[in-house]
């Protein structure tokens, strides 16, 4: 819980103008629905950042990706933000860390890094 909470100021703690910028940055637009991201899988370039813009249309979410250290919750009706640039090529797992309802357990995707 505490390293939770730690990820999520740091989340915080990003510069507003840093979120506004799009040059050389891959925005990528994800869906937290019950009980599946869409899309469930996200294909990105190592060294290039990413900036991910998540809604949920039904009820809180959240998207937590362990191995980057990056998380958010997903409220409905307002759009969620996360940055980060992967620096290691591979798959990652991300998930759903909110109780979202039964089904909320299999509620993953996978981060594919390329170089
Ligand atoms: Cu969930």
């Amino acid at each position: 819980m505490a390293v939770n909470s730690l990820r999520r100021a740091i989340v915080i703690a990003l510069p507003a103008a840093a979120l506004a910028q799009s040059e050389g940055v891959l925005e990528l637009h994800v869906v937290a629905r019950r009980f599946r991201f869409d899309p469930e899988t996200l294909r990105v370039r190592a060294g290039v950042p990413v900036l991910l813009r998540l809604t949920s249309p039904e009820v809180p979410m959240g998207f937590n990706l362990p191995d980057f250290g990056v998380r958010t919750d997903i409220v409905p009706g307002k759009e969620a933000q996360l940055r980060f640039t992967p620096q290691r090529t591979g798959q990652f797992t991300f998930l759903c860390d909110v109780f979202c309802g039964n089904g909320h357990e299999n509620m993953s995707g996978t981060l594919e890094v390329h170089g």
